[in-house]
């Protein structure tokens, strides 16, 4: 397309922002989406966003207020941005695939191919082309099906879910997998909060978050721990503004002075626009990365003692004995944590976290919030579970103000996986499917995401289909993972924009376009709603109100269910052409299948939808003890040798995931360049770098092979002593395969030891 170009690096830096959103943050939000489309679309598309008939907001997955109690404009910057950048008015046609071979596009940035616009017609990459070309959509479904039919092995394929997809989609496409006989679900989540889950499961019985918006609310202490709001989740502010307003404190825990932790205005309040805005953060401890869970241990710790000199007075003991089991295991372990060895994790003094203590103690409701600054080190999981220590030892589960709040990323990442989309779902599920739907369920796990690049490494998986999302860019070790999907018979992709995973096709590849979230989705039996659930666990219908893209367009619904019927014809028989006809009827099955949707068509159609149960709030832990569990963890810290950095590869301020908007992030004040490496000054000194110099970041593995990332541009910045921090995906090339998360096998995205090295030059794409 004409007028775009593949950015170059420009860099320039201002000092990193004090405050997060306001005047400028709408201002941005706006440039960028009028650049993408019109004013009339625009107006479209923010009136709706988030309204309680509307379109739910494609960002992340922090939840709306109440029906009734929502502003006009229930968005933030970020929410703006992401939904105009789907209802674009560019294109990618079949005369763009003529014009640009696949090695072509395959030489392009994440941002140009992004910056194309929708995609408009289905197309097909034969055996030995060059080019895309089009094809028809009987024809594109029967090469995928005849794939899937001709294999071995239900195993050999991979159907892979990124969390945009609504529950309608999601369920369907669990359904046909696990009816074509293989559980091989792997999806964003494996990458994203696993590690959440894991724990969770393991401590609680559910793994979800406990608490709502209102329980944000009426919190005394709130934790965000490894998360940036500012950015990720930018109402969350207006939410942690309404605690403090309340009275209720705030710590954040980061290795970086994060904006919108520090101070927020409110872009939808006069106080916000005028003011100095809202101090967010009453103390924020600036932790050496992967500190966190000797942070919690020594505060734990400290509870213990509390405890001890004050006896009945600092723990729960009502609530320990009657509700939980393995506190005496966990407590004498707990005890023993060595003061130095926390010093030598947190980074911080003693008196920090005497102090955040003390806060502790006179805190009644406590809430801990985390995102991927917890989950994605390969102790990920255990640090999550000593959070959940530290809130059993108060009691801080399953009553109003208190609890776990992981919080999601994708807006219905949590509703994929009440729906299924899993490898592992649990057999009373895979039962009800069985009673619904007249089949057989297959037993055996399925492959997650990095076990199936393994598998497509291995030549054991062949068949690759990915429902939204972008898996070359999103899953680790970049190289590694081209290659493999390199290898399959077949690679597919439901998708509404091009991306980098269309550039690296198997020997046959095809592109199916989709309808996105602000699409009016029109069907058999009228217009259709698709249904999503939040990070808090409401349910809510989200309708699309544009005309569609190109009216060449399936909705992901339509698609799967054409694909399932020619894959699998009338075995089971399962009504696939009325699922697509009437997404009500695919909502009868869930609930029916799924626990908590009972009612689901008559309770999604009230305003605002429904809160799903979460039994922890009757504290019911559906753990074989049928109680939370203490457990005990050994400590460990991530180890850094001398002359080396552990690297964090995280999102800048304009960025969808994969998918960069702009080459700026504002609020850290990094303009016009994305290869950069933000380093503390003394590290650099002591590394013998200088501020600006042009470096290669090389990842330490102990495989041999070499991992390395050209030509980033060091800046120093206010970061934790021996951090790096530097964005995704560009980085993901050094993520080593089987640096995993414990349990979990989340790749370690956040903990990724390197050393620097100076450029060797020849500037090249990163691949
Ligand atoms: N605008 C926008 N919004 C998004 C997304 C997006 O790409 N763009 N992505 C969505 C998705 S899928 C997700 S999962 C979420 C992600 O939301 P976040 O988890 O907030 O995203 P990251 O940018 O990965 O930031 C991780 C944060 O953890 C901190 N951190 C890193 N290591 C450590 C550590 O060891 N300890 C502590 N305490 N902190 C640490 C980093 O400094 C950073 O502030 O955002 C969602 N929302
Ligand atoms: N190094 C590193 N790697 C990471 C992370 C990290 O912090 N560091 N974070 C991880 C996390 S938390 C996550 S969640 C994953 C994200 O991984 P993914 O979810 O796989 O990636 P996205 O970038 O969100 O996917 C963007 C693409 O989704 C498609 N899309 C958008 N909307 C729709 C829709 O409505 N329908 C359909 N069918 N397609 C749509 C578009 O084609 C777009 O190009 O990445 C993970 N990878
Ligand atoms: S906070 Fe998240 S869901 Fe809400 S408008 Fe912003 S991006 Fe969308
Ligand atoms: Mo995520």
């Amino acid at each position: 397309m004409s007028g775009i170009e593949d950015p170059v690096d420009d860099l320039s830096v201002t000092p990193p922002k004090r405050w997060a959103t306001g005047v400028p943050a709408v201002t941005h939000a706006l440039t960028y989406s009028l650049e993408q489309t019109s004013v009339r679309r625009t107006a479209l598309t923010l009136l709706n966003i988030n309204q309680a008939r509307g379109t739910d907001c494609p960002g992340c997955a922090w939840p709306e207020p109440a029906a009734g109690k929502r502003h006009l404009n229930e968005y933030c910057e970020n929410g703006a941005k992401h939904i105009n950048d789907e209802a674009t008015t560019r294109r990618v046609t079949a005369d763009f695939f003529r014009e640009h071979s696949i090695a072509e596009l395959g030489a392009k940035s994440d941002y140009w191919l992004n910056q194309q616009g929708r995609l408009t017609e289905p197309m097909i990459k034969r055996p030995g082309a060059e080019h895309y070309e089009p094809v028809g959509w009987d024809e594109a479904l029967e090469v995928l099906a005849a794939e899937l039919r001709r294999l071995d092995s239900p195993d050999e394929a991979l159907f892979y879910t990124s969390g945009r997809v609504g529950n309608e989609a999601a369920f369907l496409l669990q359904l046909f997998a696990r009816a074509y006989g293989t559980n091989n679900l792997p999806d964003c989540s494996n990458m994203c909060h696993e590690s959440s889950g894991s724990a969770l499961m393991e401590t609680l019985g559910i793994g979800k978050g406990s608490v709502s918006l209102d329980d944000i609310h009426t919190a005394d202490l709130v934790f965000v721990v490894g998360q940036n709001p500012g950015t990720n989740h930018p109402r969350m502010l207006s939410a942690l503004e309404e605690t403090k307003r309340g009275g209720g404190k705030v710590i954040a825990v980061n290795p970086l002075p994060e904006a919108g932790l520090l101070r927020f205005k409110h872009p939808q309040k006069a106080r916000g626009v005028i003011g100095r805005g809202t101090a967010i953060a009453d103390r924020f401890l600036q932790i050496r990365p992967g500190g966190d869970l000797a942070l919690f241990q020594a505060l734990n710790r400290l509870l213990l003692e509390a405890e001890d000199e004050r006896p009945g007075t600092v723990l729960d003991h009502a609530f320990i004995s009657a509700h939980t089991t393995g506190f005496t295991d966990f407590a004498d372990h707990a005890r023993k944590i060595a003061w130095e060895d926390v010093l030598a994790a947190t980074g911080l003094s003693r008196e920090e976290i005497e102090a955040v203590h003390e806060q502790v103690l006179r805190s009644g409701k406590i809430i801990v919030c985390w995102a991927m600054g917890l989950t994605q080190h390969k102790h990920g999981v255990p640090t999550i579970r000593e959070v959940v220590n530290f809130l059993l030892l108060r009691g801080n589960v399953g009553r109003p103000g208190a609890g776990v709040c992981p919080v999601r990323g994708h807006s219905n990442v949590q509703g994929d996986r009440t729906m299924g989309i899993w490898e592992r779902m649990p057999q009373p599920f895979l039962d009800a499917l069985e009673r619904e739907f007249g089949f057989t369920p297959p037993t055996k796990h399925g492959l997650d995401s990095v076990d199936g690049i393994r598998a497509m490494r291995d030549g054991t998986a062949t068949v690759f289909l990915g429902v939204a999302g972008n898996f070359v860019r999103a899953t680790p070790d970049s190289d590694v993972t081209e290659e493999a999907m390199r290898g399959c018979r077949l690679t597919a992709h439901i998708s509404t924009k091009l991306n980098r995973s269309h550039t690296v096709c198997g020997d046959t590849a095809l592109i199916l376009p989709t309808l996105g979230r602000s699409d009016r989705d029109v069907q058999a039996a009228g217009e259709q709603f698709v249904t999503v659930e939040d990070s808090m666990s409401e349910v809510h219908a989200s309708r699309g109100k544009l005309p569609p893209a190109s009216p060449h367009l399936l909705s992901e619904v339509a698609i799967i269910s054409r694909l399932a019927r020619r894959t699998l014809g009338d075995t089971p028989a399962i009504p696939w052409e009325d699922f697509e006809a009437d997404y009500g009827t695919v909502r009868d099955r869930i609930s029916r299948v799924v626990p908590g949707f009972q009612d689901f068509n008559a309770r999604v159609a009230e305003p605002g939808g429904f809160r799903l149960p979460n039994p922890v709030n009757q504290h019911v832990f559906r753990t074989p003890s049928g109680k939370a569990v203490f457990t005990r963890n050994d400590f460990t810290m991530p180890d850094i040798p001398e002359g080396h950095l552990l690297l964090q590869t995280l999102r800048s301020h304009d960025q969808w995931n994969t998918v960069p908007y702009a080459m700026n992030d504002r609020y850290r004040g990094i303009h016009n360049a994305r290869r950069v490496v933000l380093v503390n000054p003394d590290d650099l000194r002591d590394l013998g770098f200088a501020d600006r110099d042009l470096v290669d970041l090389v990842a330490v593995w102990h495989d041999g092979r070499e991992r390395r990332a050209a030509d980033f541009r060091v800046v120093a910045y206010p970061a934790s002593r021996g951090s790096a921090a530097s964005y995704y995906p560009e980085t993901n090339v050094l993520v080593p395969l089987d640096s995993v998360a414990d349990i979990s096998n989340t790749p370690t995205s956040k903990g990724v030891l390197v050393r620097l090295e100076p450029a060797r030059g020849a500037a090249s794409w990163d691949g």
